[in-house]
């Protein structure tokens, strides 16, 4: 039987807020992998040979035969590719906040902010400039280095909220905070001010495959997300691009996303991987479940297919219990939303994390 190549020795597991420094990364791109010397006969699945190196051409087969390996091969090569690209294991700790919630006009099948869903939370007030980075600062002091602030809207528009936007993200900045923004579709001007701002990502999900994307939205094209994804890009600003599961996709619809994903060139510095949760008044409300083990496989398959891209836990890690969570992170989640809510749904609470994290040996 062939033995097991030892893993680079690392060091010891910590939780640091600091990012990977280009020079690790550059490290990480010159070691081989499988490491020099490692035993023919050990590949586990396709495009072993391809080391830790970038790519952008993944081919949806491909993916789908990584996504459907025997699950202890797939989180071999998951930790394999992790542990080279983020030696030390960082985690970053990501807090959200609705800053305008409900009532929007698209028809997302599984947001409970849209007006078309009976489950529309309409009403509720925009936060003004202040509370926002009252919570930016009591997010800094629980711990996180990233704040992510959510508009539901289709698109920004130019005016008083804008300009509002643009305060928050200067102020969050100047907390030492990463800034990101999730508010729809953007015009290259508005995005142009944003970086100006000092925008570290924008937040815009492609949800699902190109083939299932008009089961879910039919008031947005997968063509403008690509759009708003290149006026994001084009203006210097960070990338956050992931998805969703439990959306009554495929796996062939799955690998689909994924290789949507893996195409973008660069790849997005952050892909949430979200798994559906299933709120009342949607029409996806009926959803079976996510198996939290299916989970575990996407996060793995992003995290070999973007090396370098932070994979966030993002929506439904309530349901995926403490183990599954566990799973999600060996398997090459490097960063979750933290603190007690989504942004309407319910999130772990942070001593809760907090506990997940020791567990785990992040401390
Ligand atoms: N309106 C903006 C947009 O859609 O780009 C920003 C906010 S939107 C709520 C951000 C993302 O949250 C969505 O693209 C989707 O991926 C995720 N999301 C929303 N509701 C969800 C749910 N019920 N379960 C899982 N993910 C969800
Ligand atoms: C992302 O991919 N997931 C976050 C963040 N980006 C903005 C949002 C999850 C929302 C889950 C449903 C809710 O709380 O309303
Ligand atoms: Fe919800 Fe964003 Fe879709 Fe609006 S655009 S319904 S906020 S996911």
């Amino acid at each position: 039987m062939a033995s097991t190549p030892p893993l680079p020795d690392t060091g010891p597991l910590t939780l640091s807020p600091a990012a990977p420094t280009t020079q690790d990364l550059g490290q990480a791109l010159v070691q081989p992998f499988p490491p020099a010397g490692a035993e023919p006969g050990l590949e586990m699945g396709p495009s072993l040979d391809q080391g830790v190196g970038l790519r952008h051409d993944w081919s949806v087969a491909e993916i789908e035969a990584l996504l459907s390996l025997p699950l202890v091969d797939l989180l071999w090569r998951a930790q394999a590719v992790h542990r080279q690209a983020n030696p030390g294991y960082r985690v970053q700790l990501a807090s959200l906040l609705s800053v305008k919630t409900g009532g929007c006009e698209e028809d997302c099948a599984y947001c409970p902010q849209s007006l078309h869903n009976s489950s529309d939370l309409k009403g509720r007030p925009n936060l003004e400039v202040a509370p926002v980075l009252e919570r930016a600062r009591a997010a800094k002091a629980a711990g996180a280095q990233r704040f992510c602030m959510g508009w539901a809207w289709r698109e920004i528009r130019d005016g008083a909220p804008f300009e509002a936007m643009l305060e928050m993200v200067r102020g969050v900045r100047e907390l030492g905070l990463e800034a990101c923004v999730t508010a729809g579709m953007l015009t290259d001007p508005q995005a142009q001010r944003l970086a100006e701002a000092g925008l570290t990502a924008y937040n815009h999900n492609l949800d699902t495959s190109p083939e299932h994307y008009d089961q879910i939205i039919s008031t947005r094209t997968y063509q403008e997300r690509l759009e708003t994804l290149a006026r994001v890009r084009g203006a210097g600003i960070g990338l956050c691009c992931g998805g969703i599961i439990g959306l009554g996709e495929s796996g062939r619809d799955r690998a689909s996303l994924l290789a949507v994903l893996a195409g973008l060139n660069p790849h997005p510095e952050s892909v949430p991987i979200n798994a559906l949760v299933a709120v009342e008044g949607t029409p996806l409300e009926g959803q079976a479940p996510v198996d939290p083990l299916e989970m575990v496989r996407m996060v793995a398959v992003a995290r070999i297919l973007m090396p370098f891209s932070r994979v966030r836990l993002s929506a439904g890690r309530e349901a995926l219990g403490r183990e599954g969570q566990l799973l999600c992170l060996l398997a090459g989640a490097d960063s979750i939303f933290y603190g007690d809510t989504l942004l309407t749904t319910a999130n772990p609470g942070v001593s809760e994390d907090q506990e997940l994290l020791a567990a785990a040996g992040v401390v």
